[in-house]
Order: structure tokens, then C-alpha cells, then sequence
């Protein structure tokens, strides 16, 4: 591993390296740069070399040069392994960018014209602003309720595009305490330039503290279980045998039997769509009798049921629900 520091203090004209994975990026960027520039001088330098060399006063009559298969080889194969280079540096950081570490904490974003909300499962909400501690995982799952938006922190080097009817993830490990660049990286209507925000990464004591206010709302799933009661959820889901609709205790991560054959597995994506289009997919063994709840609960509310939903154990389990670890900051 190349250390940290290595790019840093940082290059003028570039944001500051404040994640893990940002001399990542700017090292397969640099190489890129340099990679280019390489070329643009190589080339520049045999155009005009040679036609000083071989200028029609000293070389009255060109010389023919019928093919060179040593030469073709070497054209063909240097270029190739280049490319190949590229491509498979690339796609390992694209691989490590694009999937979450399983030991994160998981907080929620909601996108809209013209701001960021933002849930913490412990339950403090903020608009136009992101706390988290330096040191660990940051999960981000995240909406848009109307257009496409697009999350994006330049001093981490990470953006993801935030899009309407589905959750997308984007991670990453803050180095360094500080206030950093949030912006919406899509074009999203005429307020777009003002879709911005900070992230506030902090000293994980100074976060620990940070975390023990502003909870008067209760947990993310705490308000989730008062919707699934509120809502009417709770009458057909009991967890009972019996009940009209199947046990959903213990469910999340594991693979749903449909009633055609094939299974899926219940994630965030699978508890939404089945809340707002039940129909979409039958469980195996009930009939198409949940109500659709589309229309009748917002991005936020749908967040809290889906964390209700997820951190749901099975019946007589010890295991603690999932508000709890997030306070000790182990949530999936
Ligand atoms: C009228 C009864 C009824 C109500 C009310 C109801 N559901 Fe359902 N639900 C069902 C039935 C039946 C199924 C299985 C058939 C299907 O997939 O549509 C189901 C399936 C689900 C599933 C997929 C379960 C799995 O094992 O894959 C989830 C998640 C779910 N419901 C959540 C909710 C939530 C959240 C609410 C409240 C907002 C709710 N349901 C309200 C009857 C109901
Ligand atoms: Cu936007």
C-alpha cells in the first residue's frame, strides 16, 4: 500500500485528500495525466524530429518502407498491455468504491429540489448537512423524491447518483476531523447551484457526543414501528402463524420463496417495492390482498419502515434490535 501521505500535502488545484480512497483515485488519475502527457511529448517530438531529419533538402527521395511485423507487434502489444493496465486498475477501485464494507453504519439520504435530509438510525435528522466520524465505514442509502440528484464530496472522491424509486449506496471513510464540500453533481433544476452542503467528519468522541442529542424523535425504526402500527401494517404482519400476511421477523438478508417459483433476497430495494407495489412480487403461499401503500408515505417515512423491517427479529431471539447497535455504532 502506498501511504497516505504520499500525495499529500496535496497538489494545488486539487481538494484536499480527506478519505481513504481519495489518493486511490488521484493516483490512477495522476497516472492517467501522466500517461497522457508521456505520449503528447513523445509524439510532438518525433513529428517535429523527424521532419527535421528527414527534410526534403537532405533526403531528395523518400525511401519506401514496405511493413515491419516486429514493428506491428510492438505497436500492438505495448498499447494493449497499457489499456489492459488501465482497465483492470480501474475496475479493482471501481469494485472497492462500489461495495460497502459489511462493518458500516448505515445512514440514510434523501435528495429532493433543492436539499439533502439526512436520517441517522439513532434518529437525529439534518438538512444541508452530514455528521460522521473519521475512522469508520460510512454507508450512505439514499433517494431522491422527485429528480435525479447526484451525491457528491469532493475531498472523499466519491459521488453517486441519487435517483427517484430506488435506493442507491455510495461508501466511504473519512482520514481527517473537518468540514467538507457537499454538492448535487446533476443537473437538477433551476436551484441546482444551491443544492449544497457540508459533511462535518468528526473525532469519533466528538461524534459519540454529537450522536446523544437531538434524539427527542426517537430511532429510525422506533418511528418506523409507530408507522407500521399507524398504518395497519401490524394487523396483517403479527408475526403469528396464522396471520394474513407472512412473518417478517428475522426476514431481512434472507431469500423470500415467490409464489412463482423464484426467490428474491429482502434488502432495503425488496422491503420498499413491496410496501408500494405489493403486487410486484407474491410471497409463495399468500394471496395478493396487501393494499398499495404508494402515495400514502413519504421517502422518510418509507426509510423508517424499511429500518423497522430490517432490524425485526425472530420471535423469542435475544438479539438486540437494530437501534441499538447503532448506538455503539455496529449497524449493517
Ligand atoms: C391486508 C393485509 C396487509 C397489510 C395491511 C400489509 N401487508 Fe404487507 N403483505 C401482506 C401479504 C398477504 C403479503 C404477501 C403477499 C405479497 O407479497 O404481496 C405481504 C408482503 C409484505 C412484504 C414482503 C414480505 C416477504 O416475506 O417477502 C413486506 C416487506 C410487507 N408486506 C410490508 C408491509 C408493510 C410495511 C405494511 C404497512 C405499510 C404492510 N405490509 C401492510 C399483507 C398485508
Ligand atoms: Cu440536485
Amino acid at each position: 500500500m502506498i501511504p497516505d501521505h504520499l500525495f499529500s500535502p496535496h497538489f494545488p488545484f486539487f481538494p484536499e485528500q480527506a478519505s481513504t480512497v481519495a489518493w486511490q483515485v488521484d493516483a490512477l488519475y495522476f497516472f492517467l495525466v501522466a500517461l497522457t502527457i508521456f505520449f503528447t511529448v513523445l509524439v510532438s517530438a518525433m513529428v517535429i524530429g523527424f521532419s527535421i531529419k528527414y527534410r526534403k533538402e537532405k533526403n531528395p527521395v523518400a525511401t519506401q518502407i514496405e511493413g515491419s511485423v516486429p514493428l506491428e507487434i510492438f505497436w500492438t502489444v505495448v498499447p494493449l498491455g497499457i489499456s489492459l493496465l488501465i482497465y483492470v486498475w480501474a475496475a479493482t477501485l471501481y469494485f472497492h468504491m462500489e461495495r460497502p464494507p459489511k462493518e458500516s453504519m448505515q445512514i440514510y439520504v434523501v435528495g429532493k429540489q433543492w436539499m439533502w435530509k439526512v436520517q441517522h438510525p439513532t434518529g437525529q435528522r439534518e438538512i444541508n448537512q452530514l455528521h460522521i466520524p473519521v475512522g469508520r465505514n460510512v454507508r450512505l442509502t439514499m433517494i431522491s423524491q422527485d429528480v435525479l440528484h447526484s451525491f457528491s464530496v469532493p475531498e472523499f472522491r466519491v459521488k453517486h447518483e441519487v435517483i427517484p424509486g430506488r435506493y442507491t449506496e455510495l461508501w466511504f471513510q473519512a482520514t481527517k476531523p473537518g468540514t467538507y464540500h457537499l454538492f448535487c453533481t446533476q443537473y437538477c433544476g433551476t436551484k441546482h447551484s444551491g443544492m449544497i452542503g457540508e459533511v462535518i467528519a468528526m473525532d469519533p468522541n466528538a461524534y459519540e457526543v454529537w450522536l446523544s442529542g437531538g434524539t427527542e424523535g426517537g430511532s429510525l425504526a422506533s418511528t418506523g414501528e409507530k408507522l407500521f402500527t399507524s398504518l395497519g401494517c401490524i394487523t396483517c404482519h403479527s408475526g403469528e402463524s396464522g396471520a394474513r400476511g407472512p412473518n417478517l421477523n428475522g426476514q431481512f438478508g434472507h431469500p423470500q420463496k415467490l409464489s412463482d417459483g423464484t426467490t428474491v433476497v429482502m434488502d432495503e430495494n425488496y422491503i420498499r417495492e413491496s410496501i408500494l407495489t405489493p403486487q410486484a412480487k407474491i410471497v409463495a403461499g399468500f394471496g395478493p390482498i396487501m393494499p398499495t401503500f404508494s402515495g400514502q408515505v413519504s421517502e422518510e417515512s418509507l426509510i423508517a419502515l424499511v429500518a423497522y423491517v430490517k432490524g425485526l427479529q425472530p420471535a423469542g431471539s435475544t438479539a438486540v434490535p437494530a437501534a441499538a447497535p447503532a448506538k455503539q455504532g455496529k449497524t449493517q
